[in-house]
């Protein structure tokens, strides 16, 4: 296995006359599967690692770079430390606990792919550019089941998808009759990281097993009454393609919530970020100002009405959620620090 250049350059090299490094390939609930000198070993964090753990960031996910030891035994092996990472998907968890869920480390480039068929839908893209985007990770668009649409049909989504991201690669492909599959090996290269994201059912897991050229991995048929997937991949692993390429899939996502991710949402929505540089309040809202450069762009049909309602409706549900996290954050602290008062307490009363 090469070591990515750029986590070469993170390794700490003190640290290698006790710790050998390791790749995270899957994370089961209480442990994690490292890939080391091409084996996969069962590991564990170290007690130090989990209880200096603050919050889900500092945990291992798919794709992280770790200091490990193996056993006495030489059976499994114990995670000390993190290498520190150059890309962290993150997404809010699902429902409604307000914290982030790490997707993937030192991610490349992230395929979002959705069916040209009831799947398609320029809203939710939006939704997962703003989390790649934050991340800093190239994002390409991949759109499957191209046996199910007439030719006509996908031109105009693939029209569609140049218009409204003209600096993203989108292919069209299908699993069933390998239409556009070169086009996406083309773009596998070696010791890139890359990820499979999008709707269960759409076909990240067989588009995968097409890459590695076996059914490696399960898949199951969508729903028929109204196409959605199963659920079929339950957790996230990271596998080697023959050429050195890497590819973590991921179960299907029901949701995508926003927050704390300021950097996507300006960079998604660039065009509204620079139109806003011409409106006459500096704090415009884009919302009814008069002398909104956003809003009269809209007007004269310049930006689609669709973009700016997905924009304003984004950064309403990220605030509220930053707001609230930071609320959360600040509750925990001070019981905390009570806690420790009160420990402090009645350490002096045994005294
Ligand atoms: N017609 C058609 N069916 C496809 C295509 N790709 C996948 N399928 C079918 O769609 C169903 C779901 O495929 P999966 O690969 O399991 O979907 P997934 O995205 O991995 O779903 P989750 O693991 O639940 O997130 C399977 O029955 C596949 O055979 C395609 O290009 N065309
Ligand atoms: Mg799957
Ligand atoms: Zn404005």
């Amino acid at each position: 296995m090469n070591i990515n250049p750029i986590i070469e350059s993170y390794i700490d090299n003190k640290l290698l006359s006790d710790f050998s490094v390791g790749l995270i390939c899957a994370v089961h609930k209480n442990s994690y599967l490292v890939y080391f000198n091409g084996n996969p070993l069962r590991g564990e964090l170290s007690g130090r690692m989990q209880f200096s753990a603050e919050s889900a960031m500092d945990y291992p996910t798919v794709g992280d770079y770790v200091y490990f030891q193996i056993t006495e035994d030489q059976t499994s092996l114990i995670i000390h430390e993190l290498i520190p990472r150059y890309s962290a998907l993150k997404r809010k968890l699902a429902g409604k606990q307000i914290d982030y869920q790490l997707l993937g480390a030192n991610i490349d480039v992230a395929f979002i792919i959705q069916s040209l068929d009831q799947n398609f839908n320029i809203n939710r893209l939006d939704r997962y550019l703003v989390m790649i985007n934050e991340a800093g990770i190239t994002p390409k668009i991949l759109l499957s089941k191209a046996d199910l649409q007439t030719v006509g049909e996908i031109e105009q989504k693939i029209i569609l998808i140049g218009k409204t991201y003209p600096d993203i690669e989108a292919v069209a492909f299908s699993n069933v009759d390998m239409l556009g599959l070169n086009s996406i090996k083309n773009m596998l290269l070696q010791d890139q990281t890359y990820c499979l994201l999008g709707s269960s059912g759409v076909g990240k897991t067989t588009l995968l097993n097409q890459l590695i050229g076996k059914n490696l991995l399960v898949t199951e048929a969508v729903r028929e009454k109204d196409g959605r997937g199963r659920h079929t991949t339950s957790a996230r692993q990271l596998i080697f393609l023959a050429n050195g390429a890497r590819i973590i899939d991921t179960p299907g996502m029901r949701e995508l919530g926003n927050f704390g991710n300021e950097q996507g949402l300006s960079s998604t929505f660039a065009e509204i970020e620079s139109l806003a540089d011409s409106c006459r309040y500096n704090n415009c809202s884009h919302e009814h100002e008069v002398g909104c450069a956003v809003l009269n762009a809209v007007a004269n049909g310049e930006l689609a009405q669709q973009k700016l309602a997905n924009f304003l409706k984004m950064r309403r549900e990220a605030a509220h959620y930053d707001r609230s996290y930071l609320e959360q954050r600040q509750r925990d602290k001070e019981f905390g620090k009570m806690c420790k008062a009160v420990m402090k307490d009645r350490k002096k009363d045994r005294l």
